[in-house]
């Protein structure tokens, strides 16, 4: 099983809206084939280990439960090819909220011995962003933000984007790199006019995330750096945003939306609902702190990127809250720390939702 999370783990945001999933085939106690998850369309992970032995007699280990058919399906039912295909035993992580256990169902059925749980911690961890899409409709959302030592959020001179130091930005960038969209507020689009895209190892990736401005007002140049070719953008913006200012970013070929605006703050939860229709799973928040405090005053944050950088920048610190929030203190779980020298990242989840591990399936038969 921890082969076929590491497999999983290997096309993590290559395979969206599909979740990314694992499946190893094992005989007499040796790998006989690996199978990860193709881009959307291609064959899934249990597909593509099978096409690469005879697997009459083996056991099968996937991180998350084999799919049925269903309507609109673009790929061959795994659960089928399994059956088919003789295996004997299958081992599964997860549960597919997708599947709902009939793909568990369909393997007893067919006199498969199917065990259920083994890494299933571990798998929900990876899928997080799929399983909260699955759930709820919405994307799965990461806050990140850089602090100094003296509590300061965000660049620390005109001109200077990056507070953090190299091995950091790579780090943001690796994440850019497998996430869905990367969003930012209108502020940090005029003060430091980003690309928004993902360029690990220093160059663009095949691969870029969808980039989201929050401009209720109609703020943002369209001349800006997001409007660049290369990834789509889009605009969330109220109807007090001015129709010359609309139509400019339309002609930058960004698709604009509108939101609601209640006591002058555009509707987080109604954008985010309409990006999970459009199937985006994860979203970055990368700022400024304006926005960041907007996503955790709305609850809406799950997953915290604090970088902590050793400067002391001597100015007056911009509180990711605003005093006064009415707010429970936030601690993080799961805590992990990265050192990323001369920074830090410590990475948590909010637990403002948590991920399925292993709701109740009828006993076996
Ligand atoms: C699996 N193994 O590797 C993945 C699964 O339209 P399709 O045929 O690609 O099916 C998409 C659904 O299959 C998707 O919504 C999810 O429920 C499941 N993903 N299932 O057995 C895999 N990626
Ligand atoms: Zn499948």
């Amino acid at each position: 099983m921890q082969e076929a999370l590491r497999l999983a783990a290997s096309v993590r945001g290559r395979t969206s809206p599909n979740p990314w999933v694992g499946a190893v085939l094992v005989r007499g106690g040796e790998i006989i084939a690996r199978g990860a998850t193709a881009p959307y369309g291609g064959p899934h992970a249990e597909a593509a280990a099978l096409a690469l032995a005879d697997a009459r007699g083996a056991d099968l280990y996937c991180t998350l439960e084999p799919c049925v058919p269903f309507p609109g399906k673009r790929t061959p039912p795994c659960s089928e090819a399994i059956i088919a295909a003789g295996v004997r035993r299958v081992v599964v992580a997860l549960l597919d909220p997708h599947v709902g256990g009939a793909g568990i169902q369909r393997l007893r059925q067919a006199g498969i011995a199917v065990e259920l749980g083994d890494g299933a911690e571990a798998a929900a961890d990876l899928l997080r962003p799929y399983l909260k899409w699955r759930q709820l409709g919405l994307p799965y959302v990461i806050a990140k933000f850089a602090v100094s030592l003296d509590g300061a959020v965000g660049a620390p001179a005109e001109g200077i984007t990056w507070l953090t130091g190299p091995a950091a930005v790579e780090r943001v960038h690796r994440d850019r790199d497998w996430v869905d969209a990367i969003l930012v507020g209108s502020g940090t689009v005029l003060a430091d006019d980003p690309a928004l895209t993902a360029r690990p190892g220093g160059a663009a990736a095949d691969r870029q995330p969808v980039r989201v401005v929050l401009d209720a007002r109609g703020r943002i140049s369209p001349e800006s750096r997001v409007f660049a070719p290369g990834a789509p953008v889009i605009v969330a913006t109220s109807s007090s945003s001015p129709p010359a200012w609309r139509q400019a970013v339309l002609e930058r070929g960004a698709a604009l939306l509108e939101l609601d605006r209640p006591e002058g703050r555009l509707e987080l939860r109604q954008l985010l609902r309409t990006l999970g229709q459009r199937n985006i799973q994860s979203l970055i928040v990368e700022g400024g702190p304006t926005v960041l405090s907007s996503f955790f005053e709305a609850e809406l944050v799950d997953e915290v990127h604090a970088y902590v950088t050793p400067r002391i920048l001597g100015r007056a610190a911009v509180p990711l809250l605003p005093p006064g929030t009415p707010l429970p203190p936030l601690h993080l779980e799961s805590v992990t720390i990265e050192p990323l020298p001369p920074d830090v990242l410590i990475r948590g989840y909010t637990g403002s939702w948590q991920p399925p591990l292993l709701p109740t399936l009828a006993p076996e038969t």
